[in-house]
C-alpha cells in the first residue's frame, strides 16, 4: 500500500537499482528519459536482471565478488580474510563454527542456505534477497515461491522467509505445516512478513504459523497521513536482533499476537515477536517493507539493514555460518 512522493521516486528508483548493480550508472541519464516513474514494477524487473548480473564482478556492496554462476568462488575486495573455513559442512578450521566464511567482512555468511517463500512484494523499491542478499552470499536466496514444503525440500535451507503466500494458489496442507514445524524443531529459522495487499494474506501465513500459537491479527495497522512508513521506536529490551536498531518503518501492515517474546511496539500494535521452538527459531515481523532497500537508502533514520544482519544471525543455527555483523552497518 506503499505510496512514495513523485518527487522522489526518480531518485529512489535509481538508487534502488544502484544497490543491486551498475545499472544506473552504466545508464547515465536513464532516470531522467525513462519517465515512468508511476511503475515500481520495472524497477523490480530490472532488480531481477541486475541481481543475476551481478557477478560479473560489480562491487556496488562494498567488498565481495561471488563467482558467476552461484556456488562459485567468493573473493575478498577488501583484504578481509583470516577465515580458513570453506563452505563444504565442515568446520575445517575448528573454532566451534561449521562454514563460519564471510570474505567480504559484509555480516552475511557467505555459506548461508537462505530461501524465500512466496512472492516479494512490490510496492517499495529493491528487493532484498533479489540483490542485496545475493551480492552477499554464494548462494543467494533459493526462491521456493509455491514449492510443496516436504522434509526433504526444506532440509536445504537453514532460513526462510516467507513473503506473500496469499497468491501460492492453494492453502498450505497439514502435511506440509507439519513439515515446517519440524524442520523449525530441528534448528530451522523462519521469518515471516505481511501487509503486501491482498485481503486474504493473513489466511496462508497464520496456517503455517498456527502450530507456534502465533498469528497476525485481523486489524490492520492503518497507514498514516502523508505516505511514509510508521516509525518503529519501541523495542522490547536486550535481544540479538534489537543490537543498534533504534528506528525500522511499518505501512499498512498486520499486527502479531499470540506466543512469543515482543519485541517491537508501534501505534498501541505489537509488530514483532521472537520464539524458540526446539532448536530453531522463529520471527515474526508485522509487515513487508523492510524487504525493499529504499527503506535505508531513503530513510537514514532507520535500521533496516543492520535489522536484517541481526535477525538472519539469530536464524542461522548457533554453530552454522555465525559471523560477525560490522560495525559501521546502519
Ligand atoms: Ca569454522
Ligand atoms: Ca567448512
Ligand atoms: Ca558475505
Amino acid at each position: 500500500m506503499g505510496w512514495v512522493p513523485v518527487g522522489q521516486l526518480l531518485r529512489v528508483a535509481c538508487i534502488g537499482v544502484a544497490l543491486q548493480a551498475a545499472a544506473c550508472s552504466s545508464d547515465g541519464d536513464g532516470a531522467s528519459t525513462g519517465g515512468d516513474t508511476g511503475d515500481t514494477g520495472d524497477t523490480g524487473d530490472t532488480a531481477g536482471s541486475a541481481g543475476s548480473a551481478g557477478s560479473g564482478g560489480g562491487d556496488d556492496f562494498g567488498g565481495i565478488a561471488v563467482g558467476a554462476g552461484g556456488g562459485g568462488s567468493i573473493s575478498s575486495g577488501s583484504g578481509v580474510t583470516g577465515n580458513e573455513d570453506s563452505c563444504d559442512g565442515v568446520d575445517n578450521d575448528g573454532n566451534g563454527i561449521i562454514d563460519d566464511v564471510d570474505a567480504g567482512g559484509d555480516g552475511v555468511c557467505d555459506c548461508l542456505r537462505i530461501a524465500t517463500l512466496g512472492e516479494p512484494g512490490r510496492w517499495g523499491e529493491g528487493d532484498v534477497f533479489e540483490a542485496w542478499l545475493n551480492k552477499r552470499s554464494i548462494n543467494g536466496a533459493v526462491d521456493l515461491n509455491d514449492a510443496e514444503l516436504t522434509a526433504e525440500e526444506l532440509s536445504k535451507h537453514q532460513v526462510i522467509v516467507v513473503q506473500d503466500v496469499s497468491v501460492i494458489g492453494r492453502t498450505y496442507s497439514s502435511a506440509e505445516v507439519e513439515a515446517l514445524s519440524d524442520w523449525i524443531a530441528k534448528g530451522g529459522g523462519l521469518m515471516t512478513l505481511i501487509g503486501y495487499g491482498d485481503p486474504d494474506e493473513r489466511e496462508n501465513v497464520n496456517t503455517l504459523l498456527e502450530p507456534l500459537g502465533v498469528g497476525y491479527d485481523e486489524q490492520q495497522i492503518l497507514p498514516r497521513q502523508g505516505g511514509s512508513t510508521i516509525p518503529i521506536t519501541e523495542w522490547g529490551g536486550a535481544h540479538p536482533v534489537l543490537d543498534g536498531i533504534q528506528a525500522v518503518g511499518v505501512d499498512t501492515g498486520y499486527p502479531v499476537a499470540g506466543e512469543g517474546t515482543t519485541l517491537a511496539t508501534g501505534d498501541g500494535h505489537d509488530v514483532l515477536k521472537a520464539l524458540e521452538s526446539g532448536d530453531g527459531r522463529v520471527l515474526v515481523w508485522g509487515d513487508e517493507w523492510i524487504t525493499y532497500n529504499s527503506e535505508w537508502v531513503e530513510h537514514p533514520d532507520y535500521q533496516v539493514e543492520r535489522f536484517w544482519l541481526n535477525a538472519i544471525k539469530w536464524l542461522t543455527p548457533a554453530n552454522e555460518c555465525q559471523v560477525a555483523i560490522p560495525p559501521n552497518i546502519n
